[in-house]
């Protein structure tokens, strides 16, 4: 089968949706760091309404990979085209996709191959927004607090090594030193990961890198470059070998890296840009002043739930997030989670029926077609579940209130840690943090009881902060933890409901 590549396109099927402006004339106004399959089903998509829109050349994107070539390998020989695949399913339950050749990234950049060339990529000309879905373990800070780690060794060498740096604020902040010296414009730095107050974040990252490299450069930064806070929600699984063979044999020709995603969509994003943005209103995008409220909603409802699905249905030996929405207990036990747990410690928002939001979201997670994995999910639990969950624990903790559910979730998590699961089936713990915490496990299994280990566990502070010295938590997560060791999933679940 021939190769996806432009001069295919007018042959594709006519139901397949694919760019209709001269690509040919694309300038690079965007920079997206970490051109994964999130980039490529969400924000890369929503460009490309906004261009078929406005017919606004500024606006195409060059993507960076920070670590592997798998992307640029693949995207580069069909000329950065790719195919989204929205999937769910049919009233009758079977598998549904829409199918859309998505044509605004115009190359990928592989950033340990050719360092300079991602630095002089974000200080060209063109170049007003650098976007940004790392995942969590991209900022090198510290979850619990969001502060940069300095002891990075990834950071201490690229504090050392302007020319050649490794890491995303390594990038960053050198290349807005070039864009500085060269009198060009600021751009706008867009986090769109799933980390709160996510502007606000790598602000205080880049912001503190900066200031290791010229005080000068810092002041720069922060006077002319913004940093806007965002929320994105939509589900994009893994794809699979499965995806590929079937969507190039409707395409006609073969896509080495299709994407897929669910058909829901959200992208809440301030409106602060420092030199222009596309209009990405036209592809489901909102401009607000202040991000913070759904960014809180989102995490927390969304990924808090998900996380606990995730460690649950993973130990249960459930490969997927809908089989694990369709065992009755778990389902139920996410409903509850949410209603009675997650959903009080939100502000009122106006527009926003939680009820609603929590029917769709049950309904999103029973989605068949996407087939997404539990133990994708539950990857870098370090990482998220300060945001996901512990906020949450905090907020009920300081409100006197219960927070039975949000322990067991908690709990999952630390059983999760042990690396098999109750079929007996052994998995890897994909962790920056992962030598840290089994260090910590396995000192505190030698202590006696369960409340001791998971005291000891919990004291772990760049994940726990200060709630491991709290002994309402501590005793919460270690019920749960020894009922999970006991009877297993659907036994602890047993026991709460
Ligand atoms: C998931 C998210 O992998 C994960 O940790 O919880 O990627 C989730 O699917 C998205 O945030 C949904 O918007």
């Amino acid at each position: 089968m021939p190769r996806l590549h432009p001069d295919a396109l007018p042959r594709l099927p006519s139901d397949i949706a694919r760019p209709r402006y001269p690509r040919e004339a694309l300038r690079a106004g965007i920079v997206h760091l970490g051109v994964g399959a999130f980039h490529r089903a969400h924000l890369a998509v929503v460009n490309e309404a906004a261009l078929h829109a406005s017919g606004d050349l500024r606006w195409g994107t060059v993507g960076v990979s920070l670590r592997a070539a798998d992307t640029r390998d693949a995207l580069r020989p069909q000329s950065g085209l790719y195919t989204l695949a929205l999937r769910d399913a049919a009233d009758d339950g079977s598998p549904r996709e829409a199918l859309q050749v998505v044509g605004n990234l115009l190359d990928v950049l592989v950033a340990p191959e050719d360092p300079q060339a991602v630095l002089e990529r974000i200080a060209h000309p063109d170049a007003r927004i650098v976007s940004l879905t790392i995942t969590e373990k991209g900022y090198h800070h510290d979850p619990a607090t969001g502060a940069l780690r300095l002891d990075d060794p990834g950071i201490a060498h690229d504090i050392a090594h302007p020319e050649a740096p490794r890491t995303m604020p390594g990038f960053v902040v050198h290349a807005l030193n070039l864009r500085r010296r060269r009198g060009l414009e600021p751009v706008t730095l867009l986090s769109c990961d799933n980390l709160p107050a996510n502007g606000d974040t790598m602000r205080g990252i880049v912001l503190a890198f900066a200031q290791e490299v010229d005080g000068e450069l810092r002041d720069w930064i922060d006077t002319h470059c913004t940093f806007p806070n965002s929320m994105v929600d939509r589900i994009v699984p893994r794809t699979t070998d499965d995806d590929r063979t079937r969507i190039s044999a409707r395409l006609g020709v073969d896509d080495a890296w299709p994407v897929i995603g669910e058909p829901f969509l959200e992208w809440v994003v301030e409106d602060r840009f420092a030199s222009g943005r596309p209009d990405w209103t036209a592809g489901g995008a909102r401009f607000v002043d202040h991000a913070e409220p759904f960014e809180r909603l989102k995490l927390r409802m969304v990924n808090g739930s998900h996380s606990a699905l995730a460690y649950l249905g993973a130990m249960a030996g459930l490969r997927t997030v809908d089989r694990a929405m369709n065992e009755p207990a778990l389902r139920h036990f996410i409903d509850a989670l949410m209603r009675e747990e997650i959903a009080p410690t939100l502000p009122a928002m106006q527009g926003i029926d939680l009820d609603a939001y929590r029917a769709r979201l049950l309904q999103r997670f029973s989605n068949p077609a996407l087939q997404h994995q539990t133990k994708q999910i539950a990857m870098d639990g370090s990482q998220k579940l300060p945001q996901r969950l512990l906020g949450t624990v905090r907020d009920r903790l300081a409100a006197g209130l219960s927070i039975d559910r949000l322990a067991l979730a908690v709990a999952a998590w630390v059983h999760y840690l042990r690396g098999v699961d109750e079929t007996g089936a052994v998995h890897e713990i994909q962790d920056p943090l992962a030598i840290a915490l089994s260090a910590r496990l396995a000192q505190a299994g030698t202590a006696a009881s369960v409340q001791e280990r998971v005291a000891f566990f919990t004291g772990f502070a760049p994940v726990f902060g200060e709630l491991g010295g709290e002994p309402r938590f501590v005793s919460a997560v270690a019920h749960h933890l020894g009922l999970l060791e006991e009877r297993g999933v659907m036994g602890a679940l047993a026991a709460m409901s």
